[in-house]
């Protein structure tokens, strides 16, 4: 057991060198009531993830979903729509910045960031992602979390 765990670390480090694609990794995003930053929330709500990575939307709370927002997604990215309650694990190969949705609580502001990739890939439809128009409740939040970008 130690002698395979510290030869998958060794295999981590080594993608992680040689800047090559490393071990995709799964991120999780709960989908709840009430979280940190309010009611009706993905949590976390930003990520930055590596292409090739993907998110699996938890169920932690009934009644929501998730999907993509049209408007917030790089060029030829295919959109996800995930059904009520449904657990749906998403993978990103596509560099850029994708808006997340849960659409019974879009107008109270349920909405995700997802940037894939670093450097200028990355911001490829960043002016566009931040143009597309929302409900208030949601324009703010995804205004906290372009903030929260840095950039
Ligand atoms: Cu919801």
């Amino acid at each position: 057991m130690r002698n395979s765990t510290r030869a998958i670390a060794g295999l981590l480090m080594a993608g992680a060198m040689l800047g090559g694609p490393a071990l995709a990794a799964e991120h999780e995003v709960r989908m709840l009531d009430r979280g940190e930053a309010g009611m009706m929330v993905f949590e976390p709500s930003l990520l930055r993830i590596a292409p090739g990575d993907s998110l699996r939307f938890r169920a932690s709370n009934p009644g929501h979903n998730a999907e993509s927002i049209p408007a917030m997604a790089p060029e030829g990215a295919p959109l996800f729509k995930g059904r009520m309650n449904e657990e749906i694990t998403v993978t990103f190969d596509r560099p850029g910045i994708y808006g997340i949705q849960c659409k019974p609580h879009y107008g109270m502001g349920m909405v995700g960031l997802v940037v894939v990739g670093e450097g200028e890939a990355a911001r490829a439809n960043l002016e566009q992602a931040r143009a597309a128009s929302h409900p208030t409740r949601a324009r703010e939040r995804f205004q906290r979390m372009f903030q929260g970008l840095g950039d």
